[in-house]
């Protein structure tokens, strides 16, 4: 299976609305678009103008601009959303039906062969309308298979350009993801989409996962926001995409992928999570001194990404009762101090101690390195008077 046939649908503006915390202005969604567009994401998909007033003002100002991602917007499979979708100018419509046992009996009632005949009946409407479709499966992994793939091939049959594979509630392992995508590639010629909540802690796995069985779209979301804790996040993916084979990422502006996170952080009034792949405050910082010794000879021997490769910095923490020698005399170089063997020895105790208690800031580590360096000038004039 190639992997670099693949796009993403980022759905920061349609999932991440879902996110508890999100509550985004119309410039702010355009702030987003814009930027995710320069990023290079190949598909946005933003809220249902059937949502409220807002979201249908907000979608048509996204369709509006002059990106070159594709807006896509989610609806329920209805005639109604899907006018409703069309009439704001999308270049596609993502469907959803549920149709596992639980939605059946639970939610909408309908048989799996209604399901087939409501979602046909949108989708003929919609391929007239000359947009781009793609119907999905709500909560794919608790779906009796047989019939996941009856309505799948019916739909594929009937000339979608995707199906659609959701984790919804983000159960699947990506053995599962695996094995139900193997199973969905024997039945459909379309492509694939894999959308995979992170409520197990797999969503990036599960979508790399996906991408390696035959998926060909790949939703994510910055930062990875969405309903409870999100779904794939784009930072995590391209991290694990650029550490399979860098060229299937190189062709994003992987540079501006740091501000986007940002950006989004902020207008959410979160700080990015310290766990986000690339762009996580400590994604680039050395702490124990067995790792900062190697990593000031060789980078690569404790980082598995190059922080330059995506406009970021590597940092080395001296301040700590973990520093190493290594470490001290590095940033004393720095400094345009070399120190010796002893005074290193014992600066470097002096910090461990000192920081026992509290860890010292950077500034404090190169306080105590200058004042070490007097004290050597010092001594150094004395033999020199003595001799
Ligand atoms: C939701 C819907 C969805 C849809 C995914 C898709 C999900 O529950 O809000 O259209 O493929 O996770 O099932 O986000
Ligand atoms: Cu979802």
């Amino acid at each position: 299976m190639t992997l670099d046939r693949f796009s993403i649908i980022d759905s920061t503006l349609r999932e991440g609305e879902q996110f508890a915390r999100a509550r985004f202005t119309t410039a702010q969604k355009v702030a987003i678009a814009e930027a995710l567009d320069a990023f290079g994401v190949e598909y946005i998909e933003a809220t249902s103008p059937v949502a409220s007033p807002q979201s249908e003002h907000d979608l048509r100002t996204l369709t509006a601009l002059p990106l070159h991602a594709r807006i896509l917007t989610h609806t329920r499979c209805t005639i109604e959303d899907a006018r409703r979708a069309v009439d704001c100018h999308v270049g596609g419509v993502n469907l959803l039906f549920g149709a596992s046992q639980l939605l059946r009996e639970h939610s909408h009632g309908r048989t799996v062969d209604q399901i087939i005949a409501e979602a046909i009946t949108v989708i003929r409407f919609l391929q007239a309308c000359d947009v781009e479709v793609r119907f999905s499966c709500e909560d794919a992994f608790r779906t009796e298979r047989a019939d996941l793939l009856q309505i799948f091939r019916a739909v594929d049959a009937c000339g979608v350009q995707r199906v659609g594979i959701a984790d919804t509630v983000g159960i699947a392992t990506p053995r599962e993801v695996e094995a139900l995508v193997r199973d969905v590639r024997a039945n459909v010629r379309c492509d694939i989409e894999f959308h995979g909540h992170n409520d197990g802690g797999c969503a990036i796995a599960n979508a790399f996962a996906a991408l390696e069985t035959g998926a060909t779209h790949l939703d994510t979301t910055v930062l990875g926001i969405g309903e409870r804790n999100g779904i794939t996040s784009l930072s995590g993916l391209i991290a694990r995409l650029y550490l399979s084979a860098p060229q299937l990422v190189t062709h994003y502006r992987l540079q501006q992928l740091p501000a986007l996170d940002r950006m989004v952080a902020e207008f959410l009034g979160i700080d990015i999570p310290f766990n986000s792949c690339i762009t996580g405050e400590t994604a680039f910082t050395h702490k124990a001194g067995l790792h900062t010794n190697a990593v000031l000879k060789q980078p690569t021997t404790y980082e598995a990404l190059d922080p330059a490769i995506f406009g970021r910095e590597r940092s080395v923490l001296i301040g700590h009762r973990l520093t190493g020698r290594h470490a001290v005399a590095q940033r004393a170089r720095e400094l345009g101090i070399e120190l010796g063997g002893d005074a290193l020895q014992s600066i470097t105790h002096e910090i461990k101690t000192r920081a026992d208690n509290v860890p010292l800031s950077a500034l404090e580590v190169d306080s105590l390195l200058l004042a070490q360096n007097a004290d050597l000038r010092r001594q150094l004039s004395d033999i020199r008077a003595n001799a």
